[in-house]
């Protein structure tokens, strides 16, 4: 058979149209393609929820790939193993209690998971805005990667979710969009981001969970993100908190579905 060059052009565009089509209402949009959202996608998707993360980057995974100063390893606690061996990412306990694993394993498993539960990723893609109606956040904002960079002037595409993550990492995006749109609105004690605190891996893996909450009515924080927004400390390149983060919100909104 003749290869026609044109027909393969169509087939990506048309393919992937019907996909962001399909993906304009959903029940979960997941700002963020880090260990946390992928994390959360993935247990949002397993119970059939429609769900979509739309991440800035060319590439999924955030700050995992490159463990530590791009020592390619990432540690994970006790409590977190449950996760990696649910989804067969190898691990060796280095001393009692310091589970070590191939970055780019837990990367592209937690990738592959998500997306084969039936979580959709969209790459390349920037939230520049929430969509609010009667001061209730019920969309995103999209725009191309490309033109955030470029600075170009290009009006933006709309999205409709019920319930909306923040996992946009040491930089809360969605929660800083909220208090410079909406106010200083945010479900802390001040209403605005208190700001991540140095680091403290001991503290900052437990507050990283303890911060998974709602941010504001139907928007949640994980990961780094939750941390930033309530007021934790950073934790480096140990990343159990960041996918038991990603799990308890699932939990958390499927509940409340
Ligand atoms: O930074 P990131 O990996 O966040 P995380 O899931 O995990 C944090 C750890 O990697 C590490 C750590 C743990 O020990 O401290 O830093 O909380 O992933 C966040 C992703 O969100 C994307 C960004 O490109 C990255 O891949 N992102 C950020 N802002 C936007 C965004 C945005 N406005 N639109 C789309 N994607």
């Amino acid at each position: 058979m003749e290869l026609n060059d044109v027909t393969i052009s169509k087939a990506i565009i048309d393919t992937w149209t019907k996909e962001l089509l399909e993906f304009m209402e959903v029940d979960v949009s997941i700002v963020g393609g880090g260990p946390a959202g992928l994390t959360c996608g993935y247990y949002l998707s397993k119970e059939k929820l429609k769900v979509v993360i739309f991440e800035r980057k060319l590439s999924i995974g955030g700050g995992m790939w490159a463990g530590g100063m791009m020592y390619n390893k990432c540690v994970f606690q006790e409590e977190s193993k449950k996760i990696l061996d649910e989804l067969g990412i190898k691990t060796i306990e280095y001393q009692k209690g310091y589970f070590v694993s191939d970055s780019i394993e837990t990367v592209t498993t937690l990738c592959s998971s998500a997306i084969k539960a039936g979580t959709k990723i969209f790459n390349l893609i920037s939230v520049e805005d929430v969509m609010i109606r009667e001061e209730k956040i019920n969309g995103l904002v999209l725009n191309w990667t490309a033109v955030e960079m470029a600075g170009l002037h290009v009006d933006p595409l709309t999205i409709k979710s019920k319930f909306i993550v923040d996992a946009t990492g040491h930089q809360a995006e969605v929660a800083k969009i909220i208090v410079r749109k909406i106010g200083k609105k945010l479900l802390t004690p001040t209403g605005d981001l208190i700001g991540e605190k140095p680091m403290w891996a001991e503290v900052g893996e437990k507050t990283v969970v303890e911060n998974t909450k709602e941010i504001y009515p139907n928007v949640y924080a994980v990961g780094m993100s939750a941390n930033a927004v309530f007021g934790g400390p950073r934790m480096g390149p140990i990343f159990g908190g960041m996918l038991l983060s990603g799990k308890k919100c699932a939990e958390i909104i499927l509940k409340k579905m």
